[in-house]
């Protein structure tokens, strides 16, 4: 299995001197953000782990192999290829075999970071329920992911572009705990509530990590949501993100866009519908995950000791 990991130097240097390490995903960069804001905005999101005594590994597929850290022309040809795959849990032997230049989803992230032993890992979203899962069968392996493999996942709730009651139905069947952060609502991304509740308030990095700590201790394998609401002054009004959500849904139906194409393709959209707003939410919220994911990383790797 190692055989198909890189680590980055930096990461490298973090594991000899103990140091805790935050990992990222790439789908966030590769599909998720036009160039070159998702340059940026990922070097941002390293510096910011940095700054708060983590060390970041933004995870990607090269050349056969898993990369554990990228360096900075590494995160450039991703953020500016065209024909970067998005890699979830079912294609990642694919894309090592065949040379793919792939760009990890949340699922396969999550993979990635356990193979590594990184336990914390910071993104936007998480993929979920789509609506009108109940015809369309579109369940992002995202959900399957968080059940099996045991990583902390920090974002910003998920989208309304899915189905968020279903979602969260299905995070509560297998067993995965929905933790919210600063309020007891699970927020929806670019708003703070999504109408629904969080199971679980748990506001400070050292209550989230002996939760964690406990799970896993327990023999509870598994992931977690860390959900984070996007600061209030970088938020979207629920009922403007709402209307323009159902104008994109209606879209992929009258395009026929279908499979793992439609979350890039309603991101893209909500970003031309919003003037590019939605882009500038996405991204302070992403950052404000970030923070929190270090902090948890570091009182994790504290109880540890
Ligand atoms: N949600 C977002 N931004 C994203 C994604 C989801 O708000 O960039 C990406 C993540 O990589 C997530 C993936 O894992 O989309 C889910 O895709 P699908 O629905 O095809 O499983
Ligand atoms: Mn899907």
């Amino acid at each position: 299995m190692q055989s198909y990991l890189v680590l980055s130097d930096e990461v490298r240097a973090a594991r000899l001197a103990a140091k805790p390490v935050v990992a990222l995903e790439s789908t966030i960069i590769s599909h998720g953000m036009p160039y070159p804001q998702n340059v940026q905005t990922a070097r941002e999101l390293e510096q910011i782990i940095r700054d708060g005594g983590a060390v970041p590994a933004t995870i990607a597929i090269m050349n056969g192999k898993i990369h554990i850290g990228l360096n900075d022309e590494e995160l450039e040809l991703l953020g500016n290829s065209h024909d970067a795959m998005k890699v979830s849990r079912r294609d990642l032997a694919y894309a090592l075999t065949n040379n793919k230049l792939g760009a990890t989803t949340v699922a396969a992230t999550m993979i990635c970071a356990a193979l590594a032993g990184i336990e914390v890992f910071v993104t936007g979203g998480i993929g979920g329920v789509h609506r009108g899962a109940e015809t369309s069968f579109d369940i992002s392996a995202d959900l399957q992911e968080l059940a099996r493999t045991s990583v902390a996942v920090v974002c910003a709730g998920a989208k309304s572009i899915l189905d968020i009651g279903l979602t969260l139905e299905y995070l509560e069947t297998h067993g995965v705990p929905v933790v919210s952060v600063g309020q007891p609502s699970f927020p929806a991304f670019f708003t703070s509530d999504s109408g629904y509740k969080a199971d679980f308030q748990l506001d400070t990095a050292e209550q989230q990590a002996e939760f964690i700590h406990a799970k896993w201790t327990l023999g509870l394998n598994g992931g977690i949501v860390i959900a984070n609401p996007v600061p209030v002054e970088s938020a979207m009004p629920r009922e403007e993100i709402e209307a323009i959500t159902q104008q994109a849904l209606k879209l992929t139906k009258e395009l026929d866009i279908t499979g793992k194409a439609i979350t890039p393709f309603l991101l893209n959209r909500i970003k031309q519908m919003t003037n590019g707003r939605s882009l500038e939410t996405n991204i302070a919220l992403v950052k404000n995950n970030a923070v929190v994911g270090t902090q948890l990383a570091l009182a994790l790797h504290h109880l540890r000791k």
